[in-house]
């Protein structure tokens, strides 16, 4: 572990020091956020009257509207001269959301991402190819100052560039890469296209995020690649990459949120109501100790759960993977959607590889679903592949393939959905960054 005696503290201390973070970031909003001054007087709080972190369902919360009505800089504790890096999230509606650092918040940045590399089974002493993208987003130097205060040797390729990326593995050498699990996918595929020897490579472990995935992804990576992937949360607006991640021992069993800086809660996506362990609902996250833009409860969209697992070698909480944004859910004839239900659903799908897109359409008044999805690429060679365009050219096995899919969605989600075999290699690959899964043709523009 990067920080054990934090890691491992016992519930009963992390409370008590959670408790007095969170006084100490009302006292700094209060005094110098007007914005949640006026909320906090709205709601009656006082923060030398409050009580602790068991109050925390009383403040309001901070919605990414907040964000965008105080652009670029209203949100900031400290005067401009003072912070000492900006980073952006690109907003669907132009104006991107800014998130100021201080010192302080890039050391403590740093610090939670060394605890992630180390979870993911960085070391000192190995090397990280760091292709997140290097810029406004905060994947690229959230992840490099990390692996330097861990003590790793960083090559900082940045995003894309796949025959850069393919060229430095095989030559530099490194044990861990960091990227979007889609464009871990796209290397991953093109190291078996190009037969590269993946055993004369020294990759031994992936920390994948930005975006959600799946166990059918992790395979497809795993075995493509010759790692243990492991999953790595988080969002600019709470401080980047390094609000949680998974323990490459402990894979499927959710990632350690660091709840010493960042307090997570699960709310009900409607009442706002906070849920009891274990059940889905909107993940929402109060900063302890950033300095230049504390938020309270900020509500993140992502949908998951929170749950203690008292047979983890860490006491912190730990979160599910991400199923979805709230914002991102397809609501199809009644029945909520998320592109993820349908990717863990290709997992030991025989026949069918982890590359699809969902295509959404209305027809009259009925919204339809089309899932693209591409047949394996050795089935695909030892039945001498063949066009899937036309059901009467498609050979009988892939049919078969397909109608089980088809039975599996229905029968797993309650959907009737067209499902179209694709040739391997057809649907839109990640070329360096999160990848769409899902086409939405309903949206007029
Ligand atoms: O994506 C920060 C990051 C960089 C995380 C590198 C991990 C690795 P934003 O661009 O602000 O920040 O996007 C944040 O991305 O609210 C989620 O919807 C989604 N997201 C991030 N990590 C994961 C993940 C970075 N591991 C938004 N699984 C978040 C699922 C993720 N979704």
């Amino acid at each position: 572990m990067f920080q054990p005696d934090i890691e491992t503290v016992p519930i009963p201390q992390l409370r008590k020091l959670q408790s007095e973070r969170l006084k100490n970031q009302l006292g700094l909003l209060y005094d110098k956020v007007p914005f949640y001054r006026r909320k906090m007087d709205e709601a009656g709080i006082r923060p030398q009257d409050f009580r602790g972190i068991e109050d925390i369902h009383k403040l309001p919360f901070t919605k990414k509207s907040d964000l965008r009505d105080h652009y670029p800089y209203g949100l900031m504790t400290m005067p401009l001269e003072d912070i000492s890096r900006i980073h952006a999230s690109s907003g669907t509606t132009g104006k991107p959301t800014v998130v100021g650092y201080s010192r302080k918040d890039i050391s403590i940045f740093s610090e939670v991402v060394a605890r992630s590399l180390v979870a993911a089974g960085g070391r000192p002493g190995m090397m990280l190819q760091n292709a997140y993208g290097y810029g406004l987003f905060t994947g690229g130097l959230g992840l490099h100052y990390g692996a330097e205060l861990l003590g790793m040797t960083v090559v900082p390729v940045s995003g894309g560039m796949t025959d850069r990326q393919l060229l430095l593995l095989q030559d530099f050498k490194p044990h861990m890469i960091a990227c979007t699990p889609s464009y871990a996918q796209t290397l991953g595929e093109e190291v078996v296209r190009r037969g590269i020897d993946v055993s004369k490579l020294n990759l031994r472990y992936a920390i994948l995020g930005a975006e959600p995935w799946t166990e059918a992804v992790r395979s497809d990576v795993e075995k493509n690649l010759h790692v243990t992937a492991t999953n790595i949360y988080g969002l600019s607006e709470i401080i980047g990459p390094g609000v949680s991640q998974e323990d490459y021992e402990e894979r499927g069993s959710g990632s350690y949120v660091w709840e010493d800086h960042f307090f997570p809660e699960i709310v009900d996506k409607d009442s706002g109501e906070p849920l009891e362990e274990g059940k889905h609902g909107v993940l929402v996250f109060t900063t302890l100790t950033k300095e230049a833009m504390p938020l309270l409860r900020y509500w993140t969209n992502d949908i998951t759960w929170l749950n203690y697992d008292k047979s983890g070698k860490r006491t912190h909480i730990k979160m599910g993977p991400i199923i979805g944004r709230s914002d991102d859910m397809l609501i199809i004839r009644g029945v909520n959607l998320f592109h993820t239900q349908i990717e863990d659903l290709l997992q030991n799908m025989e026949g069918l590889a982890a590359s699809y897109q969902l295509v959404v359409t209305r027809d009259k008044a009925m919204d339809e679903v089309e899932v693209l999805v591409e047949v394996d690429k050795e089935h695909y060679r030892a039945l001498g592949e063949p066009s899937l365009s036309d059901p009467e050219s498609t050979p009988e096995r892939f049919l078969e393939i397909r109608n089980r899919f088809i039975s599996r969605i229905k029968g797993e989600i309650g959907l009737t959905m067209q499902v179209t075999l694709q040739a391997p290699g057809k649907i839109p690959r990640s070329e360096g960054g999160k990848l769409s899964r899902i086409k939405d043709l309903r949206v007029k523009k």
